[in-house]
């Protein structure tokens, strides 16, 4: 029988049949915790610093203590990586408010739960990012702010879930999520960006949207290479008329998108400046500065 791939909960490997948490999870039964994203390219993780980062930003909001250092927390996660022999993989960071009782009271978890889950990374299609794709502006809007919005990467994805839901039921690749005002927020696992007379444009994180860790390796590639990248709000019409429209994402990577609501995008065929960005994209994500080394 194939070796099982293994599972760290908690300081401990179990082999991924054997990875269990408890039904009084709170994570399971309120959806009480955050997680990551992340990918291994060739050896070397990703922007792991950064996802930390953001991580632990997510558990300061929720007032959950993580009980490891960010320095552990990177070691852990090497480590599982190194266990199941991963060069290329895709990370599933999950801390939970850990095992309490049938009541929502925080106070009654003791000890969060930590997983880290590596597995192989099933490839985004490649049709998908030679074609671009065909996205849809969903009913379902982006919490705000105020409420639980993807600024926390939360447990909470019932939001994104039912823009997918949406996309999925009329025919289409992708949602796009609008903010409480109508303006353009981001997809459900996924940053948004618009061409606009040569300007690169994405929406401000005060949309709800979360700060992906891709987005911004995005901007810094694209001023880079000389474009001018702006924060501002899109509204459906910008996008609708904009000369390229592409999403960001740790799944994502780089994906074009050719229509929105049956409105084709310029000639229907991934931009130019889109697909600069994929190629450079491509040439930076295994480079060792750009993530921390595995082995
Ligand atoms: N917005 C939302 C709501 C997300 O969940 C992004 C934007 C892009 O952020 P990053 O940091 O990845 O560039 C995300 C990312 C999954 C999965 O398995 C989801 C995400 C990332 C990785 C995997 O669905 N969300």
């Amino acid at each position: 029988m194939e070796k099982e791939l293994l599972v760290y909960i908690n300081g401990k490997y179990y082999p991924k049949s054997q990875a269990k948490i408890s039904v009084y999870d709170h994570g399971l039964l309120y959806g009480d915790g955050i997680f990551e994203g992340i990918r291994a390219y060739n050896g070397i993780v990703f922007k792991l610093k950064e996802h930390i980062d953001r991580l632990y930003r997510s558990a300061k909001v929720i007032m959950l203590d993580i009980p490891l250092t960010k320095e552990e927390m990177i070691n852990a996660v090497l480590q599982t990586l190194r266990k199941n022999n991963l060069r290329n993989a895709y990370i599933r960071l999950v801390i939970t408010r850990g095992i309490g009782d049938l009541g929502l009271d925080p106070r009654k978890c003791t000890q969060p739960t930590i997983i880290i889950i590596t597995d192989v990374i099933k490839l985004h299609a490649t049709e998908a990012k030679e074609k671009g794709i065909r996205a849809l502006i969903v009913w379902v809007k982006r919490d705000p702010v105020d409420a639980t919005s993807h600024e926390v990467k939360s447990l909470n994805y019932l939001n994104s879930i039912l823009g997918k839901i949406e996309a999925n039921i009329a025919g289409f690749d992708e949602a796009i999520c609008l903010d409480r005002n109508g303006y353009v927020c981001e997809g459900v696992a996924e940053n948004i960006f618009i061409v606009q007379n040569g300007t690169i444009i994405t929406p401000p994180t005060s949309t709800g949207a979360l700060k992906g860790i891709t987005r911004d390796f995005v901007i810094r590639l694209a001023r880079g290479l000389g474009y001018e990248v702006i924060e501002k709000n899109v509204t459906p019409s910008d996008l609708f008329t904009a000369e390229e429209v592409f999403f960001t994402g740790t799944a994502a990577e780089i994906v074009p998108v050719v229509e929105v609501n049956r409105r084709v995008i310029n000639d229907g065929k991934p931009g130019s400046i889109t697909r600069r960005l994929m190629e450079e994209f491509v040439k930076r994500i295994g480079d060792p500065k750009e993530g921390v080394s595995i082995y």
